[in-house]
């Protein structure tokens, strides 16, 4: 990307911008509202991007590295440049953990036989899960990740962090995540967080996250 660009354009390359929604902000209802899509897409995301471009910039130290940098590295980053690089990341993330209810799919059979022998069952993965973003105090996310010993493993991560930085209690590769911060759900389930993490289920794009696991435990 960019590889003949001119040297003036340096920190033209280093900086970081809103992707595209895949589907229109209305396409996730009525699980979650088109309004909370715009505002957490077009207002929360972007407002991110925004803050790590404008701390980026201002440190010579950060230039050219990617996200996937940044979070490996997260323990030694101010706290601007952590919880926004990681609220970029996260939500570039989400986005395509999400599809209309229409083209959500299935999980594919190596994924949901290794959900069901490492939780016993879809219903108890699930279960999990929603104990994991409800007991989340505050705002912060729940994943799926593949962990250090290529199992599955269910984790929960305060703030913009996510389970890729250095500073996580638990390491690994997120394969689906969900936000519990109160702007995505608010307006349509108000405190009622439970009912949300419920409800996203229509939405998750089982496609991409077989995907996800399947790159994540590909052998090398
Ligand atoms: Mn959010």
């Amino acid at each position: 990307m960019q590889a003949n660009a001119p040297a003036s354009s340096a920190s033209a390359q280093a900086s970081f911008s809103l992707p595209q929604l895949p589907y229109a902000a209305n396409e996730l209802e009525p699980a979650i509202d088109a309004q909370t899509m715009q505002l957490h897409h077009g207002k929360h995301h972007q407002a991110y991007v925004d803050a790590l471009n404008k701390a980026v910039a201002a440190d010579k130290a950060l230039a050219g590295q990617s996200l996937e940098q940044l979070m490996s590295k997260a323990g030694t980053l101010s706290d601007t440049v952590r919880n926004n690089a990681g609220g970029h990341w996260n939500h570039t993330f989400f986005w395509k953990t999400m599809a209309p209810k229409a083209q959500a799919g299935s999980p594919s059979p190596e994924l949901n036989k290794a959900i069901t022998s490492t939780f016993g069952s879809m219903d108890k993965f699930k279960a999990s899960f929603k104990e994991a973003g409800t007991k989340r105090f505050g705002s912060g996310w729940v994943w799926l990740i593949i962990d250090n010993s290529g199992k599955l493993a269910i984790t929960s991560t305060p703030n913009q962090d996510n389970p890729l930085m250095d500073v996580a209690e638990q390491k690994g590769k997120p394969i689906l995540g969900n936000d519990v911060w109160e702007h995505a759900y608010y307006l349509k389930y108000q405190n009622r967080r439970a009912d949300y993490l419920d409800g996203w289920w229509q939405v998750v794009n089982w496609g991409e996250v077989s995907r996800r696991y399947a790159e994540a435990t590909a052998k090398k």
